[in-house]
């Protein structure tokens, strides 16, 4: 059990616990991200990728379509396709379809019951291909199993613009740490979100639907089971705009009215009109994209994109 006694009974870790009071309780409150993405969430997520307005999914999945032959050229014959935060693995799938036969399939997921659910399905559909599944958060660093073969080389896939929900230092740490983990040869086939007119990006995440709403307060209702929080859903409502600036999307929960919260064992009070900050997603140029990648050792051998240049996929090399 935790050391501590504020971890206590907290289906978290102390680690977990203490990034959350950290972040809670800064002057401009903020939860991160990855609490998103427990079964409701990541069901909702999917449900995001179906709306009219958000084309961030449908746009990279025809960039892969179109240029699949060369993705599973620069992937290689042998070795491993490391999928980091692979949820529904519903993307990888024409990949799994297309790779090189040798090339084993590893998804990493920090929702552990959903990704043996996606495992299981995978390797009924998928029956002569390697499936090995990995439950952890990979904004830690993680231990892969050994590679079998010397030459085998390892590819990090990061779809969906998954980095854009990083801070840059964050962003290019994470990156650092993929390079690491690969090691010299070693690839990263990443997607990333390019600028482009604001409306269009402030109708991703504010659907007509309100999908993207249900998604955001179901941070607080998963907080509420795993981290003894005591939010009261009725009582936020889900805001999203660009911050032309800083080139990203902003997604918070603003509380409609004063009231005091309890979460991983400390408290704060939220005023009235209060946002608490539950996502950033960067959109980037290419170049700016490029530079904040080979800071971190990777060179850029091919970039992918589609006839609007609303998104772009690229693969790196170290
Ligand atoms: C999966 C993190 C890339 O930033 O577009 C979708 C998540 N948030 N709608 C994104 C998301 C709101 C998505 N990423």
């Amino acid at each position: 059990p935790p050391a501590d006694s504020a971890s206590r009974n907290l289906l978290i870790d102390a680690n977990e616990a203490e990034e959350l009071r950290r972040e809670f309780l800064q002057p401009q409150p903020s939860l991160p991200s990855k609490y998103f993405y427990d079964q409701t969430g990541s069901e909702l997520f999917d449900a995001i990728c179906e709306l009219d307005e958000y084309y961030p999914t449908r746009t990279e999945a025809s960039i892969m379509q179109d240029n699949i032959d060369e993705m599973v050229d620069a992937i290689g014959t042998a070795g491993r396709l490391i999928e980091y935060g692979s949820g529904s693995s519903l993307k990888t799938r024409l990949l799994l379809d297309n790779m090189y036969p040798e090339v084993a399939y590893v998804p990493v997921d920090i929702s552990g019951d959903y990704l043996q659910q996606v495992a299981d399905q995978l390797r009924g559909d998928f029956p002569d291909r390697r499936i090995d599944p990995i439950a952890a958060d990979f904004t830690r660093p993680f231990q892969l199993p050994k590679q079998q073969h010397a030459q085998s080389r390892d590819v990090v896939y990061f779809p969906g613009s998954t980095i854009g929900n990083f801070r840059p230092a964050a962003a290019s740490s994470l990156l650092s740490q993929m390079r690491n983990q690969v090691g010299r040869g070693g690839g990263l086939l990443i997607g990333f979100d390019l600028q482009k007119a604001p409306a269009v990006l402030e109708a991703a995440y504010d659907d007509r639907r309100g999908v993207t709403a249900l998604f955001n307060l179901n941070l607080l209702r998963h907080l509420n089971r795993v981290a003894g929080a005591n939010f009261q859903m009725e009582q936020y409502r889900h805001v999203a705009f660009y911050n032309d600036i800083n080139h990203r999307i902003e997604m918070h929960l603003e509380s409609t009215r004063e009231q005091r919260v309890q979460l991983a064992g400390c408290s704060r009070t939220i005023r009235k009109g209060e946002r608490i900050l539950t996502e950033y997603s960067h959109k980037y140029s290419m170049d700016g994209f490029t530079r904040m990648a080979a800071d971190s050792g990777w060179r850029r051998e091919s970039v992918w994109t589609d006839p609007n240049e609303y998104f772009a996929v690229a693969m790196f090399r170290s």
